[in-house]
């Protein structure tokens, strides 16, 4: 992928969008995607898996990937994650370090240049070890309902998921369970937005994989026991868009904490939640779920 010229520069062409960049540029200047997963790629024998990460803002798509990438890093389960490059474990360190101190993480700048991209050479332990390699970006969900509202205002959204294998879409849970619509919706905009981009002919199913994650499931814990029955009830509109028009689409519930306080500042009416513990349900298996598809 990275071509020499013969000129002494040479150029990298970038693993999501295609564009040529400078060989010594840290970020694809289209993109800004890290050109570090680039060199990364060629010094891996398999090509990388894209896994993209969708959800609404607040949705919770950054605590569940820190606290995913986390477990992999120890060895959870059948599974083992080795990052690549030291930008693959800034996500990871920023989620535990906050948690640590019983704070969720910042929300996702909007820009592009912002986000965090990880890289992952993971493993399924078994009979025959199955290694995959996978990049997953810690996307902004308002970038997201910018592009899935009005197509091509957030090109990398478009190109990532041009380019996506699988595919996680984060939905908060608690707030469908309150009886908000607005969940419901985003969660049918992304469907229909990709069924868009997918469908070549209307009456073949979209094979993509996705793993539905009903996220903050503390709040509503009936979504991790029967999250089909949870997402049948509450988010009927996702249902029935995944029913007609996809063919390997899972639901799963998932919450990261144990037990929550409420803060509030001096003088202030917002409330913040503070994570007292963590308590992980539900991290692992849509993950798991989705390595299967691959
Ligand atoms: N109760 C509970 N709250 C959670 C959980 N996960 C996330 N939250 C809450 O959801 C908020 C948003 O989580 P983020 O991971 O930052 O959401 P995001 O999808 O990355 O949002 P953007 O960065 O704006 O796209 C957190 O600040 C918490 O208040 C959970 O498992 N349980
Ligand atoms: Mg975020
Ligand atoms: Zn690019």
């Amino acid at each position: 992928m990275a071509r020499n010229q013969g000129n002494g520069g040479g150029t990298t062409a970038c693993l999501i969008c295609e564009a040529e960049n400078r060989a010594n540029a840290i970020l694809c200047q289209e993109c800004f995607a890290p050109l570090a997963l680039v060199h990364e790629a060629n010094a891996q024998d398999r090509d990388p898996r894209l896994v993209s990460i969708l959800g609404d803002s607040n949705a919770g798509k950054t605590v569940y990937l820190g606290f995913l990438l986390d477990m992999l890093s120890q060895r959870a389960g059948d599974f083992e994650g080795i990052p690549r490059g030291s930008c693959s474990v800034e996500l990871q360190q920023t989620v535990i370090s906050h948690m640590a101190y019983r704070m969720f993480p910042p929300k996702t700048p909007t820009e592009a240049e912002e986000w965090k991209w990880a890289y992952y050479q993971v493993c399924k332990r078994g009979k025959r070890p199955k290694w995959i390699d996978l990049v997953m970006p810690d996307v902004a969900g308002e970038a997201i309902a910018a592009e899935i509202t009005s197509p091509s205002t957030f090109q990398v959204i478009q190109n990532l998921l041009q380019k996506s294998t699988g595919l996680l879409l984060l939905i908060d849970a608690a707030m469908a369970a309150n009886g908000s619509a607005q969940p419901d919706f985003f969660a049918l905009k992304v469907m229909s937005y990709i069924d868009t981009m997918f469908a070549s002919r209307r009456r073949r199913k979209i094979d993509m994989p996705i793993a539905i994650v009903l996220t903050k499931a503390d709040y509503c814990p009936e979504c991790i026991d029967s999250p089909r029955r949870f997402a049948e009830a509450n988010l009927n509109r996702l249902w029935n868009i995944a029913e007609s028009r996809f063919s390997a689409v899972q639901f799963f519930g998932c919450s990261v904490v144990g037990s929550l306080a409420y803060a509030t500042a001096g003088g202030d009416d917002v409330v913040t939640p503070l994570p007292l513990h963590t308590s992980l349900r539900g991290v692992m298996e849509p993950f798991e779920w989705l390595v299967e598809q691959l």
